[in-house]
Order: C-alpha cells, then structure tokens, then sequence
C-alpha cells in the first residue's frame, strides 16, 4: 500500500496467490492449521487496512490545500513535491507557484477559501516574507491555517495555533490533517 501499488493488484498479485501458497503448504503438511489462520488473519487485517485507507483518502476529498512560495521566492521543487503529496492523499491543490505577492495571495485565498495554505521560503529573510504573506491573508481570511517550511524559515517562527512549521516535505499531510482536524473541533 505505501508503494502505491492499486488495490486489485494487491488483492489478485499478492494476497489471493499468497493464500493459494498457504493452502499447498497445508496440505502437503508443511504448516499447521493455526499457521495458515495466522496468514488468514493477517490477510484479513491488511483487506481492513485497504478499507480504512480509502475511507481516510475520501475524508480529504471534500478540502482543498492552496500552495505558494512568498515575494522574491523562486524556489518551487519542495512546494511541487508537497502539491503531489497532498493530492495522492486526497486533498484538492490549489497550487499559485513561486514569487506571489501578499495582497495576491490574500485575493486567492479569499477566492478559493481553502482550508489550508502551506508557503515555502528557501531564501534568507523568508521568515519576514512568510509572515507579511500570512498577515495578509489574515486581514482577508482571519480563520486561514497554515503549514509551513523551507531552508529559510529560522526559530524566529515557531509552532504556534493555526501554523504548522515542517522540516521535510513527507510531514506535510500529517500536519495537514492536524490542522483540518482541529477545525472540526473548534
Ligand atoms: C534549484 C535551485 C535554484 C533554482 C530554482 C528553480 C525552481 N523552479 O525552484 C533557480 C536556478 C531558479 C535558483 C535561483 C536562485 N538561487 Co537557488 N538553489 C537551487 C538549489 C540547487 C536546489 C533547491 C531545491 O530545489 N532543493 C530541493 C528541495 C526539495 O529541498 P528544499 O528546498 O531544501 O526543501 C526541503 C525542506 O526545506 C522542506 N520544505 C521546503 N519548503 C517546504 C514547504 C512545506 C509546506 C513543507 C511541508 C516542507 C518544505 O522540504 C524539503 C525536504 O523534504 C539550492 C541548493 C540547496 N542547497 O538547496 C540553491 C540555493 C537555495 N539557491 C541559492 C541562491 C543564492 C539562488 C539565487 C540568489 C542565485 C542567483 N544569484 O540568481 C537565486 C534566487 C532566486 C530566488 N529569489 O528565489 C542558494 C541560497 C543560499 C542562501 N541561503 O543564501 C542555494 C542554497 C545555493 C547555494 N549553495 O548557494 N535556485
């Protein structure tokens, strides 16, 4: 499943011919019976688990993330590796790409109304752009919740309600998630 590999080929490729090798095993006396319901089990246990991850994906189906790199920010590899993550795990990608100013940003945000906004700053004094943009989109959009990363973020911006702060670009859907979830609970 973390490979990506589609459901029905897990089912028929994997799980189905894995079984049918239990089953042999078991006849030729190889395995015990709670051996081959040991393997049900832990088939049985990954068919859950198949479950639970669609269910989570389509929980997403219904968010949408907007993406940007604030002023004078060109550096767009990370931002682009985060929009494909976010969208393998369901969520709606608004993505505005590098170099967009504040009051642009905060007239998108007004527009799409997403229910988060990650930003990136690669370059020095990307703390002051991040938060000019954030203060921007907060005059527009007080409610917005934010996550945030890149080499040019310092401990100038910490942890703090509403904004996540990411080192690595596979945090993203789970502070994401953190962020959408704790909505539902205010
Ligand atoms: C590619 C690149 C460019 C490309 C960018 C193309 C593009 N479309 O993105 C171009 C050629 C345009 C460019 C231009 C410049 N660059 Co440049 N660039 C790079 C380079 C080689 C790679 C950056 C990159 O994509 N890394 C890969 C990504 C995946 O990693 P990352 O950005 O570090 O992100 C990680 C985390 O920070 C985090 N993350 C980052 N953002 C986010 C966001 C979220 C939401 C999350 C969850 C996580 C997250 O996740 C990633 C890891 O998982 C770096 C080298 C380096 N050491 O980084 C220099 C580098 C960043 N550039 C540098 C410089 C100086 C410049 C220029 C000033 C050069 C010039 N004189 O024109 C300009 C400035 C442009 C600007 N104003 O933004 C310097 C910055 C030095 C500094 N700190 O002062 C570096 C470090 C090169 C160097 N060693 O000197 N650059």
């Amino acid at each position: 499943m973390e490979a990506g590999i589609p459901t029905p080929d897990i089912d028929d490729e994997i799980i189905a011919p894995a079984l049918w090798l239990v089953g042999e095993l078991w006849e030729r006396g190889d395995i015990s019976v709670a051996d081959e319901h040991l393997a049900t089990e832990i088939s049985l246990r990954v068919l859950a688990l198949q479950r639970e991850a669609r269910r989570v994906a389509s929980s997403r189906a219904g968010l949408s993330v907007m993406l940007a790199a604030p002023s004078g920010e060109h550096h767009v590899v990370a931002l682009r590796m985060v929009a494909n993550l976010l969208r393998d795990a369901g969520y709606r990608v608004v993505m505005l790409g590098g170099d967009v100013p504040p009051h642009a940003l905060a007239a998108s945000a007004t527009q799409h109304e997403p229910d988060v906004i990650c930003l990136s700053a690669t370059m020095p004094g990307g703390d002051d752009q991040v938060l000019i943009a954030i203060s921007a989109v907060q005059a527009q959009l007080p409610g917005a919740r934010y996550v945030i990363g890149g080499r040019g973020l310092t401990s100038r911006i910490r942890q703090q309600p509403g904004i996540g702060v990411c080192e690595r670009v596979s945090d993203v859907v789970g502070a994401v998630d953190a962020l959408v979830k704790r909505a539902d609970l205010n």
